[in-house]
């Protein structure tokens, strides 16, 4: 039996990182070093530094989130959406760690934000979680930290390090019955999400990488296929689009 075959009765399970956004112009954690205005992501990322300099975190998030108004869905976020469309919501689930919204600007469905979204705030006092599109901080002198209705200081609606990603309880279960895995434009670093990978091969899915470089786990691909995802993904979606 041919365990690449993806058809109607496959249950696809795909994990998206900052390289499929790339070639809409959003930047990886590791171009220029992974650092942002010489601070580096990891240090920024983290409640430590919500404490210790809440701006400075507020200044980091208002800043991708105003750049996600100048960038686009690219192919490789289409062709996601065509596949997801073939599939069906049900044998498809699409995992991102990306706190960007191309994925649903690119029309997938019920995208799973393991890492949050840039565009929600919690507060966190009642935990109220809303949308929001514009600057968090005041654009006067004062930088003056935003606050909920309760009085309860907002934070962006994200995971930073050292914090439990959302969603795992429903991850793990999609990951133990996929009969595919399928990781996209990630250095597979960061875990939890990095260990998604042996997790699927222990239950004997088939695994795809795709990826600009090799990254570090690509030998435990079952099929490693390198290059721009914007160029490599539409093509095997339409190679796809013949068999299923
Ligand atoms: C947790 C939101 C515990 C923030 C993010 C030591 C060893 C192992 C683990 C740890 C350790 N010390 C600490 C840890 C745990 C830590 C971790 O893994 N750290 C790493 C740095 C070692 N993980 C955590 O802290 C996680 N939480 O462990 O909690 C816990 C347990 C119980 C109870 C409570 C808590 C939380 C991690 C989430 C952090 N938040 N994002 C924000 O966005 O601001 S992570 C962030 O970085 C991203 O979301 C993403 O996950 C990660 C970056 O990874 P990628 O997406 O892969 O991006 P990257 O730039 O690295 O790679 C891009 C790839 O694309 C490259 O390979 C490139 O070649 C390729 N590419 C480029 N262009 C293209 C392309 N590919 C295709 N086409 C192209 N055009
Ligand atoms: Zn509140």
């Amino acid at each position: 039996m041919d365990r690449s075959k993806i058809d109607q009765h496959s249950r696809v399970v795909v994990l998206t990182g900052a390289g499929i956004s790339a070639e809409s112009g959003v930047k990886t954690f590791r171009d220029n070093d992974g650092l942002w205005e010489n601070y580096r992501i990891e240090d920024v990322a983290t409640p430590e530094a919500f404490r210790r300099d809440p701006q400075l975190v507020w200044r980091f998030y208002d800043q991708r989130r105003k750049q996600l108004k100048t960038v686009a869905p690219n192919p490789a976020h289409h062709a996601l959406a065509q596949l997801q469309a073939m599939l069906g919501p049900e044998r498809l689930t699409l995992i991102t760690q990306n706190v960007d919204d191309l994925h649903e600007r690119g029309g997938s469905k019920a995208v799973i934000h393991m890492h949050g979204e840039l565009l929600k705030v919690r507060c966190t006092r009642c935990r109220t979680i809303t949308h929001t599109e514009a600057d968090m901080l005041s654009d006067d002198q004062a930088e003056t930290l935003p606050h909920c209705e309760c009085g309860g200081l907002l934070r962006p609606h994200i995971v930073w390090f050292g914090e439990m990603p959302f969603e795992m309880d429903f991850i793990q279960n999609k990951l133990a019955e996929c009969t595919h895995f399928i990781a996209i434009g990630t250095s597979g670093v960061v875990y939890p999400a990095a260990g998604f990978l042996q997790i699927a091969r222990q239950i004997g899915a088939y695994t795809i990488g795709f990826n600009l470089e090799p990254p570090e786990n690509h030998r435990l691909f079952d099929q490693f296929i390198q290059g721009k995802a914007g160029q490599q993904l539409p093509q095997w979606v339409n190679s796809l689009a013949l068999q299923v």
